[in-house]
């Protein structure tokens, strides 16, 4: 039997294993269009109740789901660990961001949700204001890096809109995908409304053609084409958060040793198996040597193992490692140096030591694909003109960062960076800020998770206007024998006319106008 890596595919069943000890965790069965549709017209039943809770039940509720997280975050960091090889710490960091994810729901959907006025500008004697209705069904479907946190965010946001889900976790981590959902059945108030759709991408690609009413969908950008171009036969919409190639620039006045501390702890945290690693740096020549010294000397401290002491853990499986090996392999084919790491760790698991290799160039894998590994490419840059031109030529657009003493200067060339969030001094952290929109530009996706637009994502606004006055005629109605050219002109030019004189005249004539 071919495994591939720890996911063995036995007839229509899923069997996923331990990256770390290779031993079976759960034999999963892969769902097909019925089950999938009958996941999704169970979520729909259960919506129209939630739906009518108002938005400070449904934030109560949410936060019973916090404080049941929070109880339960050591047995779900242990779940995590299995399924990914995770250290303790980042696999415990995932419950942490999710309750503060909910936290900051229980806050923030009350208010962000509670529809508006709107300004009926000339139409004066009419009410008109918007409010954010649920979408109905959302299809969550998510990646294994961050399976906890990165489900927990969608659902937990999409319940926050007055919605039910199904969520269909990665074929990697089933048993985090079953906790998330198991965990929600248990709360009060939320019964009902999450459903799991178990198995790989044919049960996700049967999930957009099962009558959901919006995908919120995070992993590689060509999964995403795949997903959208599927959604857009039923037209449904879609928030993709797709891969990442973040670029660091490191300016001359920049502080190398923090800057260095930075690069290596945003390369290598996760493994580099996160959507907004560092996956290169510029470095403006004046202090290359000065930050190449320091990233490696930083870099030498990074514990590579599954032993208590450990900051990095294993890659998620087979076909991550490969990546890794052969995005360093066409580097080093085309002039790279690796100055340290660069091989796998033998022994259980997919471990891989903390690379980082120099005299890189835009010619290479590794600078243009996502690699999603622990290697941190450094390439020298004349000045901050070519970094900026180096950061943008790339296919991505997710997190990117300016390194520099002056945060004027970083913030203007951050600006210059086509990207979802821009970072100064600093790297990946905004994914543990509720109150800011996560997404990507170009190939790392649209639409948001987190913060206002994150909320208003998985709600659909809806306009209302009402009449007031009910008069018998509307000046915009149809008048006997005419287009109403002369209404029209009289209201451009009372709005918009220039001059006192020219607006009292339009005044004049509109009211004559309407008194035929
Ligand atoms: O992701 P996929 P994978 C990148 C990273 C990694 C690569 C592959 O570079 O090496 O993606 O990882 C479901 N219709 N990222 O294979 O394929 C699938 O079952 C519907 C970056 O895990 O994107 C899983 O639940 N669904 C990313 C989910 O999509 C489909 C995080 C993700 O699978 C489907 C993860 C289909 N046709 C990987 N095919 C990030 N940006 O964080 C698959 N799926």
């Amino acid at each position: 039997m071919a495994v591939e890596s720890q996911v063995e595919r036995r007839r229509e069943r899923l069997v996923c294993r331990n990256p770390l000890t290779g031993a079976e965790l759960a034999d999963v069965p892969v769902m097909g269009r019925d089950e999938v549709r009958a996941l999704v017209a169970a979520a729909r039943e259960a919506q129209t109740a939630w739906a009518g809770r108002s938005l400070p039940e449904r934030a109560r509720a949410l936060d019973r789901l916090r404080r049941s997280l929070a109880a339960r975050a050591v047995e779900i960091a242990e779940v995590i660990r299995s399924e990914t090889g995770k250290v303790h710490g980042e696999a415990l960091s995932e419950v942490a961001v999710a309750c503060d994810n909910l936290a900051y729901l229980k806050r923030a959907a009350p208010s962000f949700l509670l529809g508006r006025r709107a300004s009926t500008a000339w139409l004066l004697h009419r009410r008109a204001r918007v409010t954010y209705e649920p979408y109905g069904v959302i299809g969550v479907i998510t990646p294994w890096n961050y399976p906890f946190a990165i489900s927990m965010s969608a659902v937990g946001t999409a319940l926050a809109a007055g919605n039910a889900v199904v969520l269909k976790p990665s074929e990697y981590t089933h048993l985090t995908g079953e906790l998330v959902a198991s965990i929600i059945k248990e709360v009060i108030g939320l019964e009902g409304l999450v459903g799991l759709a178990t198995g790989d991408g044919r049960t996700g690609a049967a999930l957009i053609e099962a009558g959901v009413d919006k995908i919120a969908f995070t992993g590689s950008t060509a999964t995403g084409r795949k997903i959208m171009a599927a959604a857009a036969e039923s037209l449904t919409p879609v928030v993709l958060e797709l891969g990442g190639k973040d670029a660091m620039i490191v300016c001359a006045d920049a502080d190398v040793e923090r800057a260095a501390r930075g690069a290596v702890w945003a390369a290598f945290y996760g493994c580099g198996q996160v959507c907004m690693s560092v996956e290169r740096a510029y470095v403006v020549e004046s202090v290359y040597d000065d930050f190449v010294a320091a990233a490696v000397a930083e870099a030498r401290r990074v514990r590579t193992s599954d032993e208590p002491e450990a900051m990095v853990g294993s890659l998620v499986a087979a076909f991550q490692l490969d990546k890794v090996k052969a995005h360093l392999q066409d580097a080093q084919s085309k002039g790279a140096r690796v100055l340290l790491g660069g091989r796998g760790i033998a022994g259980a698991g997919y471990f891989f030591e903390p690379t980082v290799i120099v005299d890189v160039d835009h010619s290479m894998d590794l600078m243009r694909e996502e690699t999603f590994g622990p290697v941190l490419p450094i390439m020298r840059v004349a000045d901050e003109e070519e970094a900026v031109r180096l950061a943008n030529d790339s296919t991505f657009g997710l997190d990117a960062s300016v390194w520099s003493r002056d945060r004027a200067k970083a913030r203007r060339i951050a600006d210059r960076l086509e990207v979802g969030t821009a970072l100064i001094n600093d790297h990946l952290i905004n994914y543990a800020i509720p109150d800011l929109p996560f997404g990507g530009a170009r190939c790392s996706g649209f639409g948001r998770v987190h913060g206002l637009e994150g909320l208003r994502e998985f709600a659909r606004p809806k306009s209302w206007v009402e009449d007031r006055l009910a008069p018998r005629r509307e000046m915009h109605w149809f008048e006997e024998g005419g287009s109403g050219e002369e209404r029209v002109r009289a209201l451009l030019n009372l709005r918009h006319g220039d001059g006192l004189s020219t607006r009292v005249r339009a005044a004049w004539r509109l009211l004559l106008s309407l008194r035929r």
